[in-house]
């Protein structure tokens, strides 16, 4: 019985796995973490160690299904279904143009370099402008941050020789969330092994969490509330001058402005309205800023999916600012990455770019583009909105949006009025179930592959490795992701240009051929990367940082523009505690958002392994707020939005902030996709409203922070 050496792509964590492949049946019979994995050593979490269902899973697709004029499904094959796309694409095009074909990059497409790349220059050449993806509803409130503020081109400082840490809204140990600053490579043993070497951890969330556990401050704050802790922060920090006065002199704008601004915010007012310890606030501020010379605030999700979130975003990084958390000229650049292009490093500003105010704007809610993206946030209005611009057709690859967008009965509207849906996915999700098409791609364990993006945040070190394919798709239909793109693009004529390299567009290329483009210009040969199954850290030359450029001298950060001043004013003016804020919206409890270890978004929660673990979804509650609204542990429940009301099972938690109720997102549907409360749990997104209630500038739903109310069944 083989063993195979490899790595997980479900999440960012990157873990080595040992698989072991029944060489009769070919399939998996066991998977275990790495221990000899030079980046994770061993460590491994439920859902890959259980890839062997999902791979080999009866609900798994592996024939092309197309819709018929009744509703149902119609196996075939593959390249058939390409064929009938291609054409379908092509007409749409014709007639409406190349931005009336939208694609949707998922959560599971974001861990495959190949399909990455692939979609890339299919979208390119399509010259199609409506490009979408989870970011728009997830974090980019920290694509406007730096847009607005500016970013630091030799990157912020590192986990690994820092001495304080800041996690905001931000629980790395169940999620694995990487690159955001920390380094979730086995991130439990990582945060042991750093506070053990002295280092000081503080927790911004409501949640006393598997992060909150590391914490030396907690500040467990209502939800929503990340924009007035961060201004008293700010506050402390500034009134008491503990910024780096060097570094502000030299790269920053508008700090007078801020200290101005963020007056108001007084720990005495912040500790009442976001309900927090004042001493606790002093003590993050005085940890943070000035006990500690090296280290940042990071966030997750928490505070990018409440309302003001850009806002939030950009006090979060003013931290960083403020206090010169960056690497400077001299340092050493600690992973000048094995498969990138080696290139110069420069201590010096990238100035602020606001993309969203120039260029084309939607003709929904008028909003503009992030790194060329069109926000999901507004994605069905786009479908449903009729008139020039209107969206027609959709690639969705590794996502399910039908259950990850706000309003999910306008959503499940919105792909129904598409002319076409094509959905590439394993299985037949929510999305996939309203399909015109559905493509059954390789999953991670039957593809070659590299953990290529974000290799030199990702890792610490120049580590990279390779793997083959361990398993045998599926039968002959089952293809490649990227396969999809590059097969319509030669049936509609184009021209691809894979990460800048002309393809063949007669004879498809293989995986390892695409690979080897991707790696064409590393410091390290793929041949040699290819000689070590588990992966290799590789020595590399020292890369020092360098001086600004000269014409680069005069870019600073930007702490106080006009917009984000106002919007720290229209703050201030807000309801000054949680009886206040509870008078206003008329609902006592915060819903707040929460992952489980189990499943991952909208996927997995089907397979036999994650049932046994969580059935279903349960809101979960404090149990003081559980015994206030007289409602049994484990009972029915009705929970109320302002938008809608959901049948729930409630559990009691006192990891829980009293006043916060959470639920796991991505739920719900097994009857169909309209199905909003099932044996597949409970959609939460049926009650979350779009449009008016979300962001201005990127359109980002208010996920958290949501007004509730949870009441006993009738
Ligand atoms: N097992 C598992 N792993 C996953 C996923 C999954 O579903 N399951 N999803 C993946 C995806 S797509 C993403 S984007 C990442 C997300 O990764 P994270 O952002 O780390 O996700 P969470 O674990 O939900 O942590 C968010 C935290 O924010 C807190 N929070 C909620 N509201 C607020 C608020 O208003 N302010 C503050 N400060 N905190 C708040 C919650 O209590 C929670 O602890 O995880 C990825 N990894
Ligand atoms: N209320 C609320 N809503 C939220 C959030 C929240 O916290 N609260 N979080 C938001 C966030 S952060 C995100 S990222 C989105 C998630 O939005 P999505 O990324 O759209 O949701 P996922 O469930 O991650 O979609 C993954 C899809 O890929 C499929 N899949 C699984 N394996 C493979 C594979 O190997 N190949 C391919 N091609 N497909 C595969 C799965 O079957 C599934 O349909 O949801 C957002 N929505
Ligand atoms: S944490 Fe789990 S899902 Fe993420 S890479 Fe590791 S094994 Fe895979
Ligand atoms: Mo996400």
């Amino acid at each position: 019985m083989p063993t195979h050496f490899t790595f997980c792509r479900l999440c960012s964590g990157r873990c080595g796995l040992e698989v072991d492949v029944d060489s009769e049946t070919g399939k998996v019979t066991q998977i275990r973490g790495d221990r000899q994995h030079p980046m994770t050593s061993g460590y491994a979490c439920i859902k890959g160690l259980q890839a062997g269902e999902l791979h080999h899973s009866e609900t798994r697709l592996t024939r092309a299904l197309e819709r018929q004029p009744d509703g149902s499904f119609r196996q075939l094959e593959t390249e058939v279904a390409l064929d009938r796309i291609a054409l379908r694409m092509g007409a749409i095009r014709e007639r409406h143009g190349p931005d009336a074909i939208g694609t949707f990059r998922g959560t599971q497409h974001y861990t495959n370099s190949t399909a990455f790349h692939m979609l890339t220059a299919f979208i390119r050449a399509l010259g199609t402008r409506s490009r979408y993806s989870t970011m728009t509803i997830d974090q980019s409130a920290k694509w406007v941050a730096e847009q607005r503020l500016g970013s630091w081109a030799a990157g912020r400082q590192r986990f690994e020789d820092a001495d304080v840490w800041m996690f905001v809204g931000y629980n790395p140990l169940l999620s694995v969330l990487g690159n955001n600053g920390f380094t979730v490579l086995n991130p439990t043993r990582r945060l042991k092994a750093a506070k053990a070497a002295g280092m000081k951890v503080i927790v911004v969330d409501p949640r006393r969490t598997e992060t909150a556990h590391f914490a030396d401050v907690h500040l467990q704050l209502l939800p929503g509330e990340d924009p007035t802790l961060m201004a008293a922060l700010l506050h402390i920090i500034l009134e008491q001058g503990w910024q780096d006065v060097s570094f502000c002199a030299e790269h920053v704008d508008g700090l007078d402005q801020l200290r101005q601004a963020v007056s108001p915010f007084t720990p005495a007012y912040v500790s009442a309205r976001a309900g927090v310890d004042e001493k606790d606030l002093l003590d993050a501020a005085r940890l943070f800023a000035l006990e500690s010379r090296r280290g940042i605030a990071v966030s997750g999700t928490g505070p990018d999916m409440a309302p003001r979130s850009n806002l939030a975003e950009h006090l979060i990084e003013a931290l960083n600012v403020v206090c010169g958390r960056f690497i400077r000229a001299g340092e050493q650049v600690q992973n000048p990455g094995a498969m990138s292009r080696s290139r110069a490093v420069r201590a010096e500003v990238v100035a602020p770019a606001r993309s969203w105010e120039s260029g084309r704007r939607s003709r929904v809610r008028n909003l503009g583009t992030l790194y060329g993206e069109k926000m999901s946030g507004a994605l069905a209005d786009e479908i449903l909105q009729p008139g020039p611009g209107q969206l027609r057709a959709l690639i969705v690859d590794g996502g399910n949006p039908v259950n990850a967008l706000p309003d999910r009965p306008y959503a499940i509207e919105a792909m129904r009025a598409l002319d076409l849906l094509v959905c590439i996915d394993p299985y037949l999700s929510e999305t996939a179930q309203l399909a015109d098409y559905v493509l059954p791609p390789t999953m991670m364990l039957e593809r070659p592959d590299m953990p290529l993006l974000f290799e030199k945040t990702a890792y610490p070190v120049p580590f990279t490795q390779y793997t083959g394919a361990v398993l045998a798709p599926p039968g002959p239909d089952v293809v490649e992701d990227w396969y999809v793109f590059w097969a319509l693009a030669k049936r509609l004529g184009l021209e691809l240009e894979f990460d800048g390299v002309p393809l063949d567009m007669t004879t498809a290329p293989s995986t390892d051929e695409l690979l080897e483009i991707l790696a064409r210009t590393a410091p390290v040969p793929l041949a040699e990367v290819k000689q070590h199954a588990r992966g290799r850290v590789f020595s590399l030359p020292a890369v020092t940082v360098e001086p600004p450029r000269p014409e680069r001298r005069g870019n600073r950060f930007q702490l106080a523009p006009v917009d984000v001043l106002a919007e720290l004013a229209q703050v201030a003016a807000e309801a000054p505690d949680h009886n206040a804020w509870r008078e206003q919206y008329r609902f006592p409890l915060r819903l707040s958002v929460r992952r489980s270890r189990t499943v991952i978004n909208t996927s997995y929660r089907q397979m036999d392994f994650a049932r046994k673990r969580m059935p279903g979804n349960p809101l979960w509650m404090h149990p003081d707020d559980l015994s206030a609204a007289g409602i049994a542990d484990g009972s029915r429940a009705l929970l109320r939005s302002a938008h809608g009301e959901l049948q729930v099972t409630v559990e009691a938690d006192t990891s829980m902030r009293v006043g916060t109720v959470a639920i796991c997102h991505g739920w719900g549907g097994s009857g169909g996709a309209e199905d909003s409360q099932s044996e597949l749990g409970v959609a939460i997104n049926n009650i979350i409203p779009a449009g008016d209630y979300s962001e201005e500038i990127n359109g980002m739903p208010w996920f958290s922070a949501v007004p509730v109310e949870v009441l006993p069944f009738p």
